[in-house]
């Protein structure tokens, strides 16, 4: 794994030595005795014993929903958030399909109580290449934010993070109620090329300033990086990456494979698979700014199809068909 720290404008010892691709195991083993915590796997139940919830039906608004593709739902100013408008013009296939959402729709409560729906219609040259919308309050204020991953036909993917905001008035509608309208609070650098994507991870304060971060892979299937942003608006500024990791296997719609471990008195730890699906990385950002692995690389049985959050750890469903419940472990 090679590991930087772009903020603090310096570069993690062992970045330096690894020149290549392919040298990243050779790092985990120098790391090993340095190593205070580890990956303990057992064999599980379905789900780990953990009883799921069935995915949300969607609103009867959400009638132009993009196939296989999930509504979520809020608590807060966002009552529904789903991907709509499908279409075909990014023809790009990670997740199975070349139909991608062409706009973001919202279901709000308008001002007599009744709901209301808010649409974000993307330009012709960029779609939606996601599966769901995210929901979390980045900034405190009381407001979802929705997370998003949108894709350029020129710069390949970025992570976008849009916003309920009280619509400007207008002449015609000085008089009345204005509603509010979605709009893009802070995006990320775009993956760099057409067909180039990236997968979140989730959302937590992996840095212990007190605000929340989002982290990502770009490239999950030409050489993952996991990268941590600063929700700064309007942008969200990388500001942590490191290499050999994916949360994705190509053409596959399941997008959740990688967990965030909180534990008391710690940093955010992501559970990851390595590029290879068969191996899981144990990853936190220690100050002052540098990665610490936290177990050696954890060799799993079968490729890894799917790691969802339990407490302490994750649950890990692989091709063979079997469970596998992984810990943390002090
Ligand atoms: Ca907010
Ligand atoms: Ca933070």
């Amino acid at each position: 794994m090679k590991t930087n720290n772009p903020a603090a404008g310096r570069t993690h010892r062992g970045a330096a030595i690894l020149g290549r691709a392919g040298l990243g195991l050779s790092l985990l083993g120098l790391w090993t005795s340095c190593l205070a915590m580890g990956l303990k796997v057992e064999p599980a139940s379905v789900e780990c014993g953990a009883s799921v919830a069935a995915p949300a039906m969607p609103p009867p608004a959400a009638q132009n929903l993009l196939p296989d593709s999930q509504a979520a739902r809020g608590q807060k100013d966002v009552l529904w958030a789903w991907l709509g408008s499908p279409t075909s013009r990014y023809p790009h296939t990670a997740l199975g399909s070349p139909v991608h959402a062409g706009s973001l729709h919202a279901l709000v409560s308008g001002p007599s109580g009744t709901l209301r729906e808010v649409v974000y219609n993307l330009p012709f040259h960029r779609v939606f290449e996601d599966r769901v919308p995210r929901l979390a309050d980045l900034d405190g204020d009381g407001r979802d934010e929705i997370i998003v991953v949108e894709a350029d036909a020129i710069r390949g993917a970025a992570l976008v993070v849009l916003g309920l905001r009280p619509q400007a008035p207008t002449n015609a509608s000085r008089a009345k109620p204005s509603g509010q309208v979605l709009i893009e609070l802070a995006r990320s650098p775009h993956a760099g090329a057409p067909f180039r994507w990236l997968n979140p991870v989730g959302v937590a304060d992996f840095d212990g300033d007190g605000r929340l971060d989002i982290a990502t892979v770009t490239t999950p299937h030409i050489g993952g990086v996991l990268t941590l942003h600063h929700f700064r608006p309007p942008v969200l500024e990388p500001y942590a990456r490191a290499m050999d990791v994916s949360n994705h296997r190509m053409g596959a719609l399941e997008q959740r494979l990688a967990a965030i471990v909180e534990q008391p008195g710690h940093r955010p730890t992501v559970i990851a698979p390595d590029m290879q699906l068969r191996a899981l990385h144990a990853l936190r950002w220690e100050a002052p700014g540098q990665w610490k692995e936290l177990a050696e690389l954890k060799p799993m049985a079968a490729r890894i199809e799917r790691l969802t959050p339990v407490p302490d750890g994750a649950c890990a469903r692989l091709a063979d068909g079997a469970w596998w419940r992984v810990t943390l472990t002090p």
